[in-house]
């Protein structure tokens, strides 16, 4: 093995999977202390960028991933709304910023983006919370590349797609659609220069190999996704993985801390299951590199920590919001 200090330094795109376990499986306190020091060479370890996250096409998703409360094949009680109308939106985005949003990020349950009126009025939303002054993100299942050139000159800052688990685990996640789907239109948004927010999912059963094989896959796309949200499972009854016991806070720590290690300059996000996690366990995450969070009480259909308690978080532990349109697209 070589030494960390080795292994890990500068930007690379060449991981190997020994390296990535190495890291992983290092003792976690070394491992945070590690990923620590890396985060200060690259960010203000006391900047977390919050995002305001809002569903505006809800339930009835014709895909059947095992995670996801808004799929048709099952039965959790969500309610099937239609697109919500460009002015709902607004008001809602100019209240994400009052209460200190910077990024808004707008979620479709649908497998892929159409060429109808509805993408048109995606378009207008899009364009409206960036004239507010948001980065604009939006994650509404597969686009090609010509959709992505229209998101683009909407205005579009950043678009979340998601690998989810390893490219193994996930035929036991997802059969609707490939894992090179996904990187597929992980590579059409990279071409319309749009910044690309990728990452995944613990918790769903995978293997802590599948773990570092996802890591593998996200810190071996070249440039890095400028955002790479972690999520922990929030088990949602009716899925297929409702039972699946809490994510243990350590594995998420180990999570963060070494895709902080595996892409430096990126922003890695405390994503869903937060509510899962004790305050001081969010701390360590934070330490461990962790730089970006979602706020507000609702992700898309499950419940999140409320505003006030992360601004009493944030006050505990001397975090201040960062900036929006800060420094990215920059060799990562
Ligand atoms: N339909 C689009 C798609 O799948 O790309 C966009 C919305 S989808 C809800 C966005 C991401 O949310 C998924 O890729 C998944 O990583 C995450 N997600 C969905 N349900 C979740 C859950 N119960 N727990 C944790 N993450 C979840
Ligand atoms: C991401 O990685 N996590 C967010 C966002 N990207 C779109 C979604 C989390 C959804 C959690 C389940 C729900 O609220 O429906
Ligand atoms: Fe649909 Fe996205 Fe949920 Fe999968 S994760 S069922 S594509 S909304």
């Amino acid at each position: 093995m070589k030494p960390i200090e080795e292994v890990t330094s500068g930007v690379r795109h060449d991981w190997t999977n020994d390296e990535i376990a190495d890291i992983y499986n290092l003792p976690l306190l070394e491992l945070v202390y590690k990923a620590a020091t890396i985060h200060r060479q690259f960010h203000d370890p006391s900047e977390v960028q919050v995002c305001s996250l809002l569903s505006i096409k809800t339930g009835g998703c014709p895909e059947d991933c095992a995670y996801c409360p808004q799929s048709a094949e099952y039965d959790t009680g969500v309610k099937v709304e239609p697109l919500l109308q460009v002015d709902e939106v607004l008001e809602k985005a100019r209240n994400a910023k009052e209460a200190g949003a910077t990024r808004f990020c707008m979620g479709a349950a649908w497998r892929e983006v159409h060429d109808n009126r509805d993408f048109d009025r995606v378009l207008e939303m899009v364009k409206g919370v960036n004239d507010i002054g948001l980065e604009v993100c939006a994650t509404l299942g597969m686009v090609t590349e010509e959709q992505a050139n229209k998101l683009k000159a909407a205005g579009l800052y950043a678009y979340n797609h998601n690998v989810d688990t390893s490219s193994g685990y996930y035929k036991s996640i997802i059969t609707t659609r490939t894992y090179q789907e996904r990187i597929d239109t992980i590579k059409n948004t990279r071409k319309a220069e749009i910044t690309v927010c990728s990452g995944g999912i613990i918790g769903m059963g995978e293997s802590v190999e599948d773990r570092i094989d996802m890591l593998m896959t996200l810190a071996n796309l070249d440039p890095h996704p400028e955002s790479v949200p972690i999520n922990a499972l929030v088990p949602v009854a009716g899925t297929p993985l409702e039972g699946r016991p809490p994510v243990d806070a350590w594995e998420f720590a180990r999570m963060i801390a070494t895709a902080r290690i595996l892409m430096p300059k990126s922003m890695v996000r405390l994503s869903a299951g937060r509510l899962q996690l004790s305050k001081e366990a969010q701390a360590i995450c934070f330490l461990a590199g962790a730089n970006s969070i979602f706020a507000g009480d609702k992700l898309l259909t499950t419940p999140n920590p409320a505003v006030d308690e992360d601004r009493e978080l944030f006050a505990s532990l001397g975090l201040k919001p960062r900036k929006a349109f800060k420094e990215e697209m920059s060799s990562n």
